[in-house]
């Protein structure tokens, strides 16, 4: 049966925005009507898309309010959206403040759509520990119609923070493999002066301070006194400056290459060897997934959902939070196996293939759609 579906995300970089986007998409193409209702166009609808509208929400900044009233102005495009589509579903990510938006939209409206809200991590992690924002979180939960997280890890400690018994459901999240495989990159290696006995390391990420890029950094330096190697960052964020810095004083800029936020990622995975995912918290690591699907191990904190995607001395290796020596320990000795390099190489592929496929996540997702819908 084909749905008619209304999306809301934060549609700027961030994985939960990729898969808000990519899950539209492959909604789309099996059919669905899909209705992006977001702030503007998210970044990975990057073309026109058969059976794909997005409805753009305007924030207006008015002299007499302080702050532009986004959530307000997002209820009443939701609401409007819903009346005028007859949407049978309003899929938010994250709880704060987009599930609240969606309950209030239901309430402007005379039609029975029905919301589901999948967390990512970012409102449970972060706005979970302020108690102000606390009671509204439980009460976007509660008030959900199906609730999802994108780790087991996560459904425990929404389940913690918000103190809720409201089922909450594991859906992870899933990469495009049309995108996300080995490419051939010599061009591109040669365009960055990436020499053939280099190894190549790389993190992704916002530079937030919860990404840990300093341990990143200190990792590299260690790494590189043994093994010939570069470090690529990609991303952009408030620790940047710090990382420039710690790269310079540890003597290694030379090897760092700071290359701001890209869109070719697949490119830039294909090109590397090894990626560290160094995360104080990180619900899912979609940027590990991202790796592994290339073919490149990934070396990441014990932490959050990072465990339930890399799986230590199989796919890459799990390392306690701040400790740059076993990171290190394990990338040299990785780094200069051949044989199980390739082995954690393929594994990584086909752990991505059968757990994470796209065709499995996504119809997983229609699957809770169509039960939302029959619960009736
Ligand atoms: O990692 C971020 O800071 C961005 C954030 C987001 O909301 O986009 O990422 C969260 O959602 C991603 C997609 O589900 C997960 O892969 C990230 O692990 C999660 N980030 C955190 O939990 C810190």
């Amino acid at each position: 049966m084909s749905l008619k579906i209304g999306i809301s995300c934060y549609p700027t970089v961030g994985g939960s925005g990729v898969i808000a986007t990519e899950l539209g998409k492959l909604l789309a193409e099996r059919g669905h009507e899909v209705h992006f209702i977001t702030s503007s166009v998210p970044f990975r609808l990057d073309r026109v898309y058969p059976n794909i509208y997005y409805h753009e929400v305007e924030v207006n900044q008015y002299s007499v309010f302080q702050y532009p009233p986004y959530d307000l102005t997002l209820a009443s495009k939701m609401a409007e959206v819903v009346k005028r589509q007859k949407l049978d579903i309003i899929h938010v990510h994250y709880a704060v403040p987009h599930a609240i938006c969606a309950i209030l939209a239901k309430q402007m409206v005379d039609h029975d759509v029905k919301i589901m809200t999948t967390l990512h991590g970012t409102d449970i992690t972060v706005l979970g520990y302020d108690p102000s924002l606390k009671d509204i979180i439980k009460f976007g939960i509660e008030k959900s119609d199906l609730v999802t997280a994108v780790s087991d890890d996560l459904v425990q400690q929404t389940r913690e923070l918000v103190s809720t018994d409201k089922p909450i459901e594991t859906v992870y999240n899933f990469i495009d493999e049309r995108v996300y495989m080995k490419r051939e990159v010599a061009d591109l290696k040669e365009h960055y002066r990436l020499q053939e006995d280099e190894k190549i390391l790389i993190h992704i990420s916002n530079f937030r301070p919860v990404k840990r890029v300093s341990d990143v950094i200190k990792s590299f330096a260690k790494i590189s006194a043994k093994v010939k190697s570069k470090l690529l960052l990609i991303g952009n964020g408030p620790e940047l400056a710090v990382a420039r810095q710690l790269a310079k004083q540890l003597q290694v800029e030379e090897k760092v290459l700071f290359l701001g936020n890209q869109k070719h990622i697949a490119e830039l995975l294909s090109m590397s060897d090894l990626m560290l995912l160094l995360s104080e918290k990180e619900s899912f690591g979609l940027v590990a997934l991202e790796a592994m699907a290339c073919g490149v191990p990934v070396i990441g904190t014990r932490t959050g959902g990072i465990p339930e995607v890399v799986v230590d001395g199989e796919t890459g290796y799990l390392c306690e939070i701040g400790d740059t020596d076993c990171v290190a320990d394990k990338a040299i000795s990785l780094l200069q196996d051949a044989a199980s390099y390739e082995a954690f190489s393929l594994r990584g592929i086909e752990r991505v293939k059968t757990i994470f496929h796209s065709r499995i996540i996504v119809s997983r997702y229609e699957k809770l759609y169509q039960q939302i819908l029959l619960n009736e």
